[in-house]
C-alpha cells in the first residue's frame, strides 16, 4: 500500500514534488497563445494539503473534454494519469557500450507486448501497457527500426537523456479479495558510456541510483575466449565496448555513495546478470560441456522460454546456474564473483534480442527479429522485489515497502 502522504517522484526527471504543486492542462483544447489550456492551475493553502491525500479525479465531469494531465513541477513533462496511486519501478538497464542493452529494451518491450500476454494469467501478471504517448515513442524508436525494418538501433549519444519508456503493469494480489497490485514500469536507455564515466552517471544516468532492481546486459563479444571459437563472419568488426567489470564497479560505487552506505555494504536491489546476444552461444558451446550445453537447443539455438506453466523458478535457476558456468568459463568469473558479492540477490540467464546476427553486407539482421528468453531476468526481478508470487519463493518484504 502506498503511503498517500508521502512526496510523489517524476518517473521523468525523478524529482520529488506534492501533487497540489502540479498544474492541470488540457491535451485537447488550447489558449490564444496556441498553448495546451490551464483546467486548473495549482493549488494554494488548504486545497493543496488535502490535494496530496484526496487527490482531485482527472476523470470527473468538469475534466473529460479536455482530457486533462498533470505536469511535473520541475520538468513539466506530462505526469501519468495514475500518479496518483502507482509507485515508479525503475528497472536499470546497465552494460558497456555496444553490449546490446538498447536492442534488448526493444525485444523486451516487444516481448512483454506481444508475445507473452497468451500466458499472463499463468504468470499473475493482469496487464501490461504503455502509458498514452509511449506507444508511439516505443514504435517509432524501437519497433519500426528493428522489427519492420530489420536494421539496427542507432547508439546512444553520451550525455544526452533520452525520454524513459513507462508501462503500468497491474500484478494479481497477493490474497483474494484484495486490489490488484499496480506499479509504473519505467524503463531508461543509456549510454554505456555514461555508465562508466562518473560526471554522466550522475548527470545523466543518475536514474539508476533510484533502480529497484538491474538487469546486466554483458556482452559476449568482449571476451576473448568466445571471439576465438566463432567464426570469421561473426567475429565482432568494431573494438568492444567497456569491460562488464567496469561498468559494474561503478555502478555500485556510485550507488553505495548516493545511498550513504559504507564501503563493501551489500546493495539491497536484486540483479539479474544476462549474457547478451545468445544467439551466438551455439557456436561457442561444446556439447560435451552438458551443463552449459543445456542451453542450447538441437537447432543450437539458444532454447526459448516457455511460460505456459508460468514462470518456474526451478526452471529458471536451471539456466541461471548453466549462465554462470558460461560466464565463469568464458573470461567473467572476476564478474560473476563481484555481483555475487555486492548484491542481495544474484540470478543470470541467457537473452537473445534479435534471434539473429547483423549482417554487414545486406545491412539487415539476418533473419526475422525473434527476440528469446528476454522477459526472463525481469520476471524473476518482479519476483525478488515481491510483485509475483510463487509459492516457491519468499520475496523481500524490505524492497516493497521501499517505494
Ligand atoms: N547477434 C546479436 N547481436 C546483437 C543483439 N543485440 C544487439 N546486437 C548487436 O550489438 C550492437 C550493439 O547493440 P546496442 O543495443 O546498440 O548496444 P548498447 O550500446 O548497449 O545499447 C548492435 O548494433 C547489434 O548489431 C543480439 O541479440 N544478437
Ligand atoms: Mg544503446
Ligand atoms: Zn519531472
Amino acid at each position: 500500500m502506498n503511503n498517500p502522504f508521502a512526496l510523489k517522484k517524476c518517473p521523468f526527471c525523478f524529482e520529488q514534488f506534492t501533487l497540489g504543486d502540479c498544474t492541470v492542462f488540457s491535451s485537447t483544447q488550447f489558449d490564444e497563445n496556441g498553448e495546451e489550456l490551464v483546467v486548473r492551475p495549482k493549488l494554494e493553502g488548504i486545497r493543496r494539503i488535502t490535494e496530496q491525500f484526496i487527490p482531485q479525479k482527472l476523470s470527473y465531469d468538469l475534466f473529460q473534454k479536455h482530457q486533462p494531465y498533470r505536469q511535473c513541477p520541475k520538468c513539466k513533462k506530462p505526469l501519468p494519469y495514475n500518479i496518483t496511486s502507482n509507485e515508479n519501478c525503475v528497472i536499470g538497464i546497465i552494460g558497456g557500450r555496444g553490449s546490446g542493452k538498447s536492442h534488448y529494451i526493444a525485444a523486451l518491450i516487444e516481448t512483454l507486448l506481444y508475445r507473452i500476454p497468451t500466458y499472463y494469467e499463468k504468470l499473475g501478471i493482469i496487464e501490461i501497457a504503455p502509458l498514452p504517448k509511449i506507444q508511439a515513442q516505443y514504435r517509432r524508436n524501437y519497433y519500426e527500426p528493428l522489427f519492420v525494418q530489420r536494421g539496427k538501433l542507432q547508439a546512444n549519444i553520451p550525455g544526452t537523456l533520452t525520454d524513459p519508456l513507462v508501462f503500468t503493469c497491474s500484478f494479481r494480489p497477493l490474497l483474494e479479495g484484495m486490489h490488484p497490485r499496480s506499479l509504473n514500469l519505467v524503463i531508461i536507455d543509456v549510454s554505456g558510456e555514461d555508465l562508466s564515466n562518473d560526471t554522466n552517471m550522475v548527470r545523466t544516468a543518475r536514474f539508476l541510483l533510484h533502480a529497484k532492481g538491474l538487469i546486466m546486459v554483458v556482452d559476449p563479444l568482449v571476451s576473448p575466449s568466445v571471439i576465438n571459437c566463432l567464426p570469421e563472419g561473426l567475429k565482432p568488426t568494431e573494438p568492444s565496448g567497456e569491460n562488464p567489470l567496469d561498468v559494474l564497479n561503478n555502478l555500485i560505487l556510485n550507488t553505495r555513495q548516493h545511498r550513504g552506505m559504507k564501503d563493501g555494504s551489500t546493495l539491497p536491489l536484486p540483479l539479474a546478470v544476462a549474457i547478451g546476444k545468445g544467439d551466438l552461444l551455439g557456436n561457442v558451446i561444446n556439447r560435451s560441456d552438458t551443463q552449459i550445453a543445456s542451453l542450447i537447443g538441437h537447432d543450437r539455438q539458444l532454447i526459448d522460454a516457455d511460460y505456459r506453466n508460468g514462470f518456474r523458478h526451478e526452471i529458471y535457476n536451471y539456466f541461471s546456474t548453466a549462465s554462470e558456468k558460461f560466464l565463469n568459463q568464458f573470461d567473467n568469473a572476476p564478474l560473476v564473483q563481484r555481483a555475487r558479492q555486492a548484491f542481495r540477490s544474484v540470478s543470470f540467464s541467457a537473452v537473445s534480442a534479435t534471434g539473429s546476427h547483423f549482417d554487414e553486407k545486406s545491412g539487415k539482421f539476418q533473419a526475422s527479429i525473434s527476440p528469446r528468453r528476454c522477459a526472463d531476468p525481469l520476471l524473476w526481478l518482479f519476483h525478488q522485489l515481491g510483485y509475483l508470487q510463487t509459492e516457491s519463493v519468499t520475496p523481500d518484504p524490505g524492497a516493497i515497502r521501499n517505494p
